[in-house]
């Protein structure tokens, strides 16, 4: 008999991590595994979204850099309000590529000042363990493979960056398009119900099929909900689709 997922239940007892536990614990009591990323260009909408979807989602991922009107008090105030309003996590998509100096100077200073507000921040591995020490007080979601077409994190890379991800105390899980080890959660983006991509070199799979083959633990979901007519009914349906497939996987 083929080795059956562990249960989100299953991983709080195992995991150490404190941001690690209380994404599962938002999981578990919200019946969602739905992720979704909020990739707009003004405060207004990315507020009007976080209202909108935030009961259904575990946490919502922000490109903050790419808002053409942040602002600390109008973007980050309200924004910290929903993420209690409605119990999800916020989890900025920086994806951290340099020495640990610089990432610490990225991390809590300039313009957005992440480590004032971000619960999760993803991280490539590429400047080795030591750099991602200074990610302190957030959770690391590590980027392991990335979705889209012709990326270079191929299986040698992947073998090497599973190494310093499975050891480092401040890292809770990883993106990827593999299975990984059961104490490292896995993010999954690249999933979309209605195309199989947007023409630009991302790839998509339907929830399903990520935690089916992968054993995803979080499906990230942007353009599926966010450009959708309703993106509630919309993330309802993903939360759904997200759902089903890990009870079935158990
Ligand atoms: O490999 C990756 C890693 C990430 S974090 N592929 C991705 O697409 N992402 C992010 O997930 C990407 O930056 C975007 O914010 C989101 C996918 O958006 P969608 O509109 O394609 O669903």
């Amino acid at each position: 008999q083929e080795k059956k997922r562990l249960s989100y239940e299953q991983k709080l007892e195992i995991t150490e991590h404190s941001f690690a536990k209380k994404i599962l614990e938002i999981a578990i009591e919200k019946r969602s595994n739905l992720i979704a990323s909020a990739d707009f260009i003004t405060t207004q909408e990315l507020l009007n979204f976080a209202d909108i979807v935030g009961p259904h989602i575990v946490a919502l991922k922000t490109h903050i850099d790419i808002l053409n009107d942040f602002d600390a008090d109008e973007t980050i105030l309200p924004l910290k309000d929903l993420a209690a309003k409605h119990n999800f996590l916020l989890m900025e998509d920086r994806k951290f590529a340099d020495i640990g100096n610089t990432q610490e100077l990225q991390f809590s200073y300039g313009t957005f000042k992440i480590s004032n507000w971000a619960d999760l921040i993803t991280s490539h591995v590429i400047g080795g363990s030591k750099s991602l020490d200074c990610f302190v007080n957030a959770g690391i979601v590590a980027i392991l493979g990335m979705s889209s077409e012709g990326t270079l994190t191929d299986s040698h890379y992947r073998e090497e960056a599973l190494k310093i991800i499975e050891n480092h105390p401040n890292i809770v899980g990883c993106v990827a398009q593999n299975k990984v080890p059961d104490n490292i959660l896995l993010f999954t983006p690249g999933v979309n119900l209605g195309t199989s991509g947007d023409g630009k070199g991302q790839q998509y799979n339907s929830p399903e099929h990520v935690i089916k083959n992968y054993n995803t633990d979080f499906i990230i979901v942007g353009r599926g909900i966010y450009k959708a007519d309703d993106p509630e009914l919309e993330a309802l349906r993903y939360k759904t689709e997200g759902w089903q497939a890990y009870q079935d996987a158990l």
